[in-house]
Order: structure tokens, then C-alpha cells, then sequence
């Protein structure tokens, strides 16, 4: 008898703690000022399957249009998931029409902030085209990576 009672409170505890919606969303939205966001830090992907991801959620990969918005994800980043050495998540930033000039390619502007990473952009082995966030050794900014880097990823929905 009592162990059927452990059972059901058990049972109702644990129904409780799954049943409250918001706590998964609380984790992966965060509103900044238009917009708001989805962040993905479990499943990492290239660049043009975290695009094409974000698209089908009726959303966009991540543009970045201010330093403060930059703030923003950065600290998302550094409070919110598990964001440790060589870790990257994808941008939308890219600079595949021309070699050297960096765009982002959901909203259609070109890339005005300047949080590159020590040495980057630096194309290297003249192959690296997309940009992602990439904590290099504790430090965290921007760098031009290959596209077909698995990295995780941030979409945007203006609200
Ligand atoms: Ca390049
Ligand atoms: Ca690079």
C-alpha cells in the first residue's frame, strides 16, 4: 500500500514539473527589443541547414544589426547555454557573393559591426565563407568559417 502511495506522488511530481509550459520556452526566447529569438544548443548543423531550419519555423538565421543587439546574443551565449572552448553557433553573415565582403544573408544588409575575433576574418585555406560565433580559448566573437562546420545555431522573428 505505501509503496503504491510513493508511486502516485511520484507520479504527480513529476507530472507537475513537465506539465508547465514556458520553462523550454523561457530557455530559448529572448526578446530584444522587435525581435525574438530561437536558440538551438542541442543539435548542431552547417550553415545551410540551419538556414533552411530556421526558414521552416517560419523564422530567419540570425542577422545582427547593432552592437547592442551583438551584447545581447553575447550574453545569451555566456549565461543561457553551454557555450564552452571551440564552441560555434551559426550567424547568418556570409560572404559568398564576394570574397572579403561579409553580408547577412536574412536581412540582405551588409555586416556593420566589427566583433571579429583576433585575426579574423582570415578565409583560411581560402575556404571560409560563413560566420559564426566561436569561442576561441575562453574568448568569444565573430569568425568566417567553412560553411559545412556543424555548429549550433540562433534564429530571428521580428515581433
Ligand atoms: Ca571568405
Ligand atoms: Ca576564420
Amino acid at each position: 500500500m505505501s509503496r503504491i502511495c510513493v508511486l502516485f506522488v511520484l507520479f504527480a511530481v513529476c507530472a507537475t514539473a513537465f506539465s508547465q509550459p514556458g520553462i523550454r520556452n523561457k530557455r530559448q526566447s529572448n526578446d530584444f527589443r522587435n525581435k525574438s529569438y530561437y536558440v538551438e544548443s542541442l543539435i548542431k548543423t552547417n550553415f545551410f541547414n540551419a538556414f533552411m531550419f530556421c526558414q521552416r519555423m517560419n523564422m530567419r538565421l540570425l542577422s545582427i544589426a547593432t552592437n547592442e543587439e551583438y551584447d545581447h546574443i553575447l550574453n545569451i551565449l555566456r549565461t543561457q547555454i553551454q557555450f564552452g572552448p571551440d564552441s560555434r553557433l551559426w550567424t547568418s553573415g556570409n560572404d559568398l557573393a564576394q570574397e572579403g565582403k561579409f553580408d547577412w544573408l536574412s536581412s540582405g544588409h551588409p555586416v556593420l559591426i566589427n566583433k571579429w575575433l583576433h585575426k579574423q576574418p582570415d578565409n583560411r585555406d581560402g575556404v571560409e565563407n560563413c560566420v559564426d560565433f566561436w569561442n576561441e580559448n575562453g574568448v568569444i566573437g565573430l569568425n568566417d568559417d567553412h560553411c559545412g562546420v556543424l555548429a549550433y545555431f540562433i534564429c530571428e522573428k521580428q515581433k
